[in-house]
């Protein structure tokens, strides 16, 4: 395929871009931290969005490259974050991580360089992976990631209800946030544009209220995706949870947008 064979040079000539999705305090509505979001500034085919091809690069390896590249540049980044801005509340930065970086890298290695080399401290990064890469990662993807948790870094389960896992289970792994996939927040009742109610379905608010009081329990903080509405957001910190991201507090932007954010923050 024309895109995958490009990846890995791709990389090395620099043509990809990281956007920043604030993630923010349910209760005060503060930016608490950013989601790194990659995006191919494709020569060819303009800015590309990472469905286009993080399959790929998952299923050529070059994942690994792409994802090192990633992570040392969010990192670096959100320093730079913290020094441009001494007097606002230092954020953290998220990253999404394949599976195969917990496999096929070390990924302890290349957090520990990267947090070195950037000064970033291990309490302002996140790791995003899927219920998939921690459902029974016995052996080396357990030790990986209880390593990177007694560094400091926090781990999250991204997407966390579409797959198979338990919360019993996962309390059990160092895991300590739960993002909550956008299919829960998106069956809450809501108004829609015209004043009536699209798809209501007030059992995933109970389900969802249910899995925070949980979690909760189980020491884990709650992050809710695709947060659109106010109504929703109002709902969501009604039933106590932590964290929200998504349209109606802001899409994925550049770095100097996450910049201005902050100098209005202080
Ligand atoms: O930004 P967008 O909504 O297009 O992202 C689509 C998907 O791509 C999301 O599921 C997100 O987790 C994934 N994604 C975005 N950036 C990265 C990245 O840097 N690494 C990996 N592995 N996945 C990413
Ligand atoms: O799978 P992951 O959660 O990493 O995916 C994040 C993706 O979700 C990003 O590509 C981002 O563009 C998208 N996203 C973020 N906020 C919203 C939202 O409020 N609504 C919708 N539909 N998508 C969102
Ligand atoms: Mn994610
Ligand atoms: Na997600």
């Amino acid at each position: 395929q024309a895109l995958s064979s490009t990846l890995r040079a791709a990389v090395e000539r620099n043509e990809f871009a990281l956007e920043y999705q604030p993630l923010v305090g349910m209760e005060d509505g503060g930016v608490r931290g950013v989601e790194a979001l990659v995006r191919w500034n494709h020569p060819q085919f303009g800015t590309l969005t990472p469905n286009r091809f993080i399959g790929l690069a998952e299923e050529d390896g070059s994942i690994v490259q792409l994802g090192r590249w990633v992570l040392a540049t969010a990192c670096r980044q959100t320093r730079r974050w913290q020094l441009d801005h001494p007097d606002a509340p230092p954020i953290f930065v998220s990253v999404n991580v394949a599976v195969r970086q917990v496999w096929d890298s070390d990924l302890v290695a290349d957090v520990g360089a990267i947090l070195a080399e950037t000064g970033l401290a291990p309490h302002l990064l996140q790791l995003e992976l899927t219920e998939s890469a921690v459902m029974g990662s016995a052996g080396r993807p357990l030790q990986a990631l209880q390593s990177l948790s007694d560094m400091g870094v926090r781990i999250a389960i991204d997407d966390f209800g579409t797959g198979y896992s338990n919360l019993a289970y996962l309390s059990r792994l160092p895991v300590s946030v739960l993002k909550l996939d956008g299919s829960f927040v998106r069956g809450f009742q809501y108004e829609g544009h015209d004043g009536a109610s699209a798809h209501p379905s007030p059992a995933d608010e109970v389900i969802v209220e249910a899995l925070i009081q949980l979690a909760h329990r189980l020491g884990l903080t709650v992050t809710a995706e695709c947060v659109e509405t106010a109504s929703q957001a109002s709902r969501l910190r009604g039933i106590g949870c932590d964290t929200g991201q998504g349209w109606l507090y802001s899409r994925p932007v550049t770095p100097e947008r996450i910049s201005a954010l902050l100098t209005a923050a202080c």
